[in-house]
């Protein structure tokens, strides 16, 4: 195990561009529940079609809406873990860092990476069905409806996180931004993530199609193992900082 972390501290200490992919892997170590692990993740219990979908919030507002303030509830009382800061830490040691998150809690920029792209949204934001963006818990304070209902003007209508759910289309900006970072990367670093949801997990490919070097850290296998040229096997929390450690 020593030598795989000294050869991803070597591949990273030499990236021109290095991407990192994270998922909800680099957050457990936060207390904030992965999805997909078998007993404790968010989706053993719970159905996604209920809760993580636009269909989901039409038949059952109140449910989805109670759900997600309990994740937020978990977010808002979560601090960045050592790889959080570790993964910041790399903007200070490379020439050119951006992150590339799966998550919805905003614990990179907590961490204090200046270069975050959220792609799938952000728990701590909200929107409404009609359409305005950019509403926080305090625009929606003093409200007795669950969900709240938008406060523009004229509007009234519900308020819904600001997170991207099944069959919704991702910020195309956001989702070209992150094509195209990984298009132009040297360096992958996946992190955390079962790599099964897409468009996220098609990217590394695109790193990959471009000759980068990938390393992962992951306790586990993931769909995107078979592409890494080092897959490191534990706790990123554990083990991003060993790697930063030994790069020299
Ligand atoms: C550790 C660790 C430690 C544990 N350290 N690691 C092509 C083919 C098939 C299907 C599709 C396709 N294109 C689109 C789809 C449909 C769908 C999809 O991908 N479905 C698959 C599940 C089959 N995708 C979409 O609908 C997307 N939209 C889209 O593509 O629009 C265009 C379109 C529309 C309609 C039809 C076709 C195309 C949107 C996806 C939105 C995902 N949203 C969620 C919820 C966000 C809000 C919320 O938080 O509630 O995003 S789902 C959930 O999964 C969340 C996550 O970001 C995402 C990824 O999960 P992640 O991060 O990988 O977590 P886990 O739990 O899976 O894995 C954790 C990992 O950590 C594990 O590997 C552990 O081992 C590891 N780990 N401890 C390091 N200490």
């Amino acid at each position: 195990m020593h030598s795989d972390i000294q050869q991803a501290a070597n591949i990273l200490a030499h990236a021109r561009r290095l991407v990192i992919l994270t998922g909800a892997g680099i957050s457990k170590e936060s207390g904030i529940p992965t999805f997909r692990e078998a007993q404790q993740g968010l989706w053993a219990k719970h159905d996604p079609q209920r809760l993580a979908t636009l269909q989901g919030f039409m038949a059952n507002p109140k449910l989805v809406w109670d759900w997600y303030q309990f994740r937020l509830g978990l977010v808002e009382q979560a601090q960045p873990n050592p790889g959080h800061r570790a993964i910041a830490a790399l903007e200070q040691r490379l020439p050119h860092v951006e992150v590339i998150t799966q998550n919805v809690d905003g614990l990179h920029g907590q961490a204090g990476s200046h270069r975050v792209l959220e792609l799938h949204g952000n728990i701590r934001r909200f929107k409404c069905l009609a359409g305005h963006t950019g509403l926080t818990m305090a625009d929606l304070a003093g409200q007795q409806a669950t969900p709240p209902l938008c406060p523009h003007p004229g509007c009234g209508a519900l308020v819904r996180p600001d997170v991207v759910w099944f069959g919704e289309n991702l910020d195309y900006r956001v989702l070209n931004q992150a094509i195209a970072d990984c298009d132009a990367c040297d360096v992958l670093l996946i992190v955390g993530t079962s790599g099964v949801v897409q468009p996220a997990a098609s990217l590394p490919y695109h790193a990959w199609n471009a000759r980068a070097r990938i390393v992962e850290v992951n306790p586990e296998k993931s769909e995107l193992t078979e592409i890494a040229h080092v897959h490191l096997s534990g706790p990123a929390g554990e083990l991003l900082p060993q790697v930063a450690a030994l790069m020299l």
